[in-house]
């Protein structure tokens, strides 16, 4: 039985860190959704992993996706010189961030302080820049742990993939590259886009439809 990642279909969220780095090891997997019926979100009570996503790797099964992601990073060969202890805190970093800018999407008004405001104290205004510059001086080499990159990169990779398939893609018309002021976190990205195995994760879309940027935020952004 191949390794399986358990995930919704058709868009690859939370799932793309693991996914990527299993293209990259040139490990087979299988992308379902079919063990999901077993999990606690279902209303199944044996288990011990809640909701997607979920590695199953023979008689392993974790869930929580940095907790997938630190999985596949250490068993398939990207936890070269990684610090484990600052690895969680920069997933957990990018987690936080992530978050709080689901939480500014609430409507264009406050994604526009979140992304743009001046830092003023009301835990929204510059938020983003805030969160950013300190993933940015996290980044030590030209990966988070030197020359190679990590499972800290991989996240990396899915975390800028959400933001920009949230919203940032579509508001660059208004904002222009809101990613530019953070050239490590771009290069981090571009790196590993790039790769030549990053043409065998199963979609291309980030996230379903009802979780991108409307046009009337845009509109009013
Ligand atoms: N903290 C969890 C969040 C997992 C999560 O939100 N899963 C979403 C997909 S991205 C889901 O469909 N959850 C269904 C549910 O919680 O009922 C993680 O990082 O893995």
């Amino acid at each position: 039985m191949p390794v399986q990642i358990v995930y919704h279909e058709g868009f690859t969220g939370l799932g793309h860190a693991a996914c990527a780095m299993l293209c990259e090891a040139g490990i087979e997997f299988e992308w379902t959704m079919a063990p999901a019926d077993g999990m606690s979100f279902r209303g199944n009570c044996d288990g011990d992993c809640f909701t997607v996503p979920m590695i199953i790797d023979g008689d392993t099964r974790v869930s929580q996706s940095q907790a997938c992601v630190q999985y596949v990073g250490r068993k398939y060969g990207f936890a070269d010189n990684v610090d484990p202890d600052k690895a969680l805190q920069y997933m957990l970093d990018m987690s936080d961030m992530w978050t709080e800018f689901g939480k500014a999407m609430v409507d264009a008004e406050s994604l526009k302080k979140f992304l743009q405001a001046e830092p003023c104290g009301d835990r929204l205004s510059g938020r983003f820049g805030m969160w950013m510059g300190n993933i940015e001086r996290s980044i030590r080499g030209k990966f988070y742990f030197g020359e190679k990159p990590s499972y800290v990169d991989f996240q990396m990779l899915q975390t800028v993939g959400l933001l920009k398939g949230r919203a940032l893609d579509k508001l660059e018309s208004k904002t222009g590259c809101l990613l530019d002021s953070y050239p490590k976190v771009k290069a981090v990205y571009e790196a590993i886009s790039s790769l030549p195995s990053a043409a065998k994760i199963p979609f291309q879309e980030a996230l379903p439809a009802a979780y991108l940027i409307t046009d009337d935020m845009i509109a009013a952004y």
